[in-house]
């Protein structure tokens, strides 16, 4: 598939909020650590059922993920290894999306609505949002307002789940989706200097706090 330079970055984006362990790979740990997070953000115990439910699609996705990625069998995946899997594979059809990536989102978001009526509060979302997907607290009222598309006030799973698929499929900047995950990344993200002080630790500016 064409990948645009918009597409590239908000990959981008999505690798390092996915690397909830923040050392520039994903393996299967991050999808470990991103599943229990969020079970106890919400209040399930570690093998509970909905936690062991979410912690299973976690790792059917990361495996999806990894057969889909790891080209050089190391059990890591790269940014590049990311971004050649969503688009060769994970992001090649509507089918092949809601097979290996949908689901594990649709469970993450379902245990974010605390009481089961399809809907997320705007605090439900920040919760969400900051201590799943990685992103900014200061963003998120902002977001919410964005995907709360018919100004219910609440977000249902079908409104996340549209924008959420937005995010992958759409090249608007000015589209609720693209602002999934913030302001949409229409610039290069990590400039060159940056890069050169990873070594020191310097803590990027991505690493919002949590
Ligand atoms: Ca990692
Ligand atoms: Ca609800
Ligand atoms: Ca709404």
């Amino acid at each position: 598939m064409f990948v645009s330079e918009f597409l590239g970055r908000k990959l981008d984006r999505r690798f390092r909020m996915l690397d909830s362990n923040r050392n520039g790979v994903i393996d299967e740990r991050d999808f470990t650590l991103a599943a229990a997070g969020l079970a106890s953000e919400f209040g399930h115990a570690p093998g509970s059922p909905r936690a062991q439910r979410l912690l299973n699609t976690h790792l059917a996705t990361w495996k999806e993920l990894l057969r889909a990625a790891d080209e050089n069998g190391d059990g890591k995946v790269s940014p590049e290894e990311f971004k050649r899997a969503f688009t060769t594979t994970i992001l090649v059809s509507q089918e092949a999306y809601e097979r290996a990536y949908l689901p594990m989102l649709l469970e993450a978001i379902m245990m974010a609505d605390a009481d089961g009526d399809g809907e997320l509060t705007a605090g439900e979302f920040q919760r969400l949002n900051t201590v799943y997907m990685h992103a900014s607290a200061e963003d998120s009222a902002d977001v919410f307002t964005r995907l709360d598309r018919d100004s219910s006030g609440t977000l249902t799973v079908q409104e996340i789940s549209d924008a959420i698929r937005e995010y992958y499929f759409s090249e608007d900047p000015a589209a609720p989706g693209n602002w999934l995950l913030g302001p949409p990344p229409v610039e290069a993200e990590v400039a060159p200097q940056r890069q050169a002080q990873a070594e020191e630790s310097i803590i990027p500016e991505w690493h919002s706090p949590r």
